[in-house]
């Protein structure tokens, strides 16, 4: 179909790759286009991990496949195209001239910076946009708005509570199955020795992923990271695929090593499934009804089941409904004054610092670090080391297959760096040393002694921590849940404290010089 006067133009977005999306809900296959396209201002617009951007594309192209095999009119932009125009804008403005549609269907883009580009569509080209909402959340801004309101610190747990009662998910009548809506203090374990990891989904490639990896390679050269091997999932069969491995598999061992950090093991028993949920592939209710299913008719525990429904029904919507309701304000938030430049090490400069070089090196290769190396390795330095929340949150858009900016900056500014003051989290996720020895087997390989507080052999998270509550006192030391952390810092003497701070001064100016530490 080209050059050809049509009725709808629908216009489908690369994380918008679900059949059942609400811009397709009514479509009219005879007289209707669905227009979609790989842009360079997308795929730069920060600089995504290679790996990421031929995710996004071979997932797209496969898509508009299905669309075109269901019978329907599918216009597909490639990076390479010569009318190629670049942009969202740019594209719209091309199809309106070839094709003089009389309205554009889009569902809601999940970034606020595409919505406002959407929004300036109806203007600037004297054309009818409907923009209509994402069936694919399971709180509606509406709902999420009016839960929050009148609540200065809205808190997740009590969210999630009432989603597991909208959705009716692990509940007995009015009360939570099992007597508790938490299982989270058993899920901590440390690792042991011996564990058995299952072998993570690996993908085959077909023509299209060959091609697109090829395209990638030819592009996006300068991109961090390793396009090969190549094993996400690009259609829904293998998404689908991979959540009931992860669910015969991994889920029996979820709550427990939810926590666990192990090296050379960098997808231990979590599910990987954000690239594909994120992107439209899977659905989160269908992966929350599978995770019920398995609990009551498979036995799998309730701490795991428990732990993995809370990750999806409740941090994932509310992240996403804290994104809405503080944007745009919340991209320049920067309540702690953190200015240092991100360091070279986050881009795989050598650091001896092994948890911090394990967490990096897995990221590059594999586009993917599981939830507590970005929490409390990547984050906890970042929080710790004072680093700037701009430079930060670029680095976790870049560097992860599942990033989009309404999941990556909640994530990065209120868990990460409490760069909101506090209204996402109730206390700065700071840590020692002592946290990650527990959690991981990073220490025994490390060039520092976690077990040293100071001096130059001393692990950089025992005084960086302390160092933290020194600097940042003025701000955060009314918060309640820091008064252990203020309570030992008041008794520690005079000396200790200025060995924490000798300590820091020695390791920002090394870092800030670009010196190996
Ligand atoms: P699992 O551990 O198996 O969890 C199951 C699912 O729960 C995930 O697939 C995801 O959909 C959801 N989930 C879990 N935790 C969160 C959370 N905190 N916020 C939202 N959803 C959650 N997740 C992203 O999808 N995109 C991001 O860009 C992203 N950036 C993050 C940055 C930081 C600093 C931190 C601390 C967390 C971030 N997360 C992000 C959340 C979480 O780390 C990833 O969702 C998770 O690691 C993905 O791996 P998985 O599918 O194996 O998750
Ligand atoms: C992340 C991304 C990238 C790298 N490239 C494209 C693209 O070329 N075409 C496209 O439609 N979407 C891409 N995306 C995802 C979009 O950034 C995402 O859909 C919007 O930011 C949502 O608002
Ligand atoms: Fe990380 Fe410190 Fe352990 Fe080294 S000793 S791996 S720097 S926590």
């Amino acid at each position: 179909m080209s050059d050809t006067t049509i009725q709808t133009l629908r216009l489908i977005l690369g994380d918008q790759l679900s059949h059942d999306i609400s811009s397709l809900s009514d479509i009219d296959p005879a007289n209707d286009l669905i227009w979609m396209c790989e842009v360079s201002g997308e795929a730069t617009s920060v600089k995504h991990h290679k790996k990421k951007i031929a995710f996004i594309f071979s997932t797209m192209r496969h898509f508009a496949q299905e669309l075109r095999e269901k019978g329907y009119n599918v216009h597909y932009t490639k990076l390479d195209d010569a009318q190629n125009a670049g942009s969202f804008y740019g594209e719209v403005e091309r199809a309106i001239a070839q094709h003089s549609p009389n309205r554009i269907v889009v569902t809601e883009p999940s970034e606020h910076r595409v919505l406002e580009d959407a929004q300036s569509w109806a203007e600037n080209f004297d054309i009818d946009v409907e923009i209509r909402d994402d069936n694919r959340f399971l709180a509606t801004h509406a709902f999420f708005e009016s839960w929050a309101e009148g609540r200065k610190s809205p808190r997740m747990e009590y969210f999630y509570r009432e989603m597991r009662k909208k959705y009716d998910v692990l509940m007995n009548g009015d009360e939570p199955v099992g007597g508790k809506w938490n299982y989270d203090s058993e899920n901590r374990k440390p690792p042991k020795e011996g564990l058995n990891v299952p072998e993570p989904y690996t993908a085959q490639t077909d023509d299209i992923t060959r091609e697109v990896i090829d395209l990638v390679a030819d592009n996006f050269d300068d991109h961090f990271g390793d396009l090969s091997p190549f094993y996400f999932a690009v259609t829904r069969d293998q998404a689908l695929y991979c959540l009931r491995k992860f669910i015969d598999e991994r889920l029996h061992d979820f709550g427990s090593y939810q926590d666990a950090m192990v090296q050379g093991e960098p997808w231990m028993y979590h599910s990987h499934i954000s690239f594909y949920v994120n992107i439209g592939l899977l659905n989160p209710l269908e992966c929350i009804h599978a995770a019920e299913k398995a609990y009551h008719e498979d036995g799998a525990p309730l701490n795991a089941v428990e732990g993995f429904i809370r990750q999806i029904l409740g941090w994932r919507e509310y992240v996403r409904g804290i994104y809405w309701l503080k944007m745009p304000e919340y991209e320049s938030e920067n309540f702690l004054n953190a200015k240092r430049k991100l360091p070279w090490l986050y881009w795989g400069g050598q650091t001896q610092m092994n948890c911090l070089s394990q967490c990096v090196k897995e990221t590059k290769e594999n586009a993917y670090a599981h939830h507590i190396q970005r929490l409390m390795v990547l984050g906890n330095f970042a929080l710790i080391a004072g680093l700037d929340p701009d430079e930060v949150n670029e680095w976790f858009m870049v560097v992860y297959a599942d990033a989009y900016q309404w999941v990556e900056l909640p994530n990065v500014t209120g868990m990460i760096l409490f760069a909101d003051g506090g209204y996402l989290g109730s206390k700065p996720y700071a840590a020692g040393g002592a946290y990650i020895n527990r959690m991981s087997d990073y220490c025994s390989g490390c060039k520092y002694k976690v077990t040293k507080k100071n001096g130059p052999e001393a692990c950089p998270f025992n005084y960086l921590y302390w160092d933290f509550f020194i600097r940042n006192k003025d701000k955060v030391k009314g918060n309640p849940r820091l008064n252990n952390a203020y309570g030992t810092l008041n008794k520690m003497g005079e000396e200790k404290i200025e060995a924490i701070q000798q300590d820091s001064k020695r390791f920002f100016k090394a870092l800030d010089k670009g010196e190996i530490v």
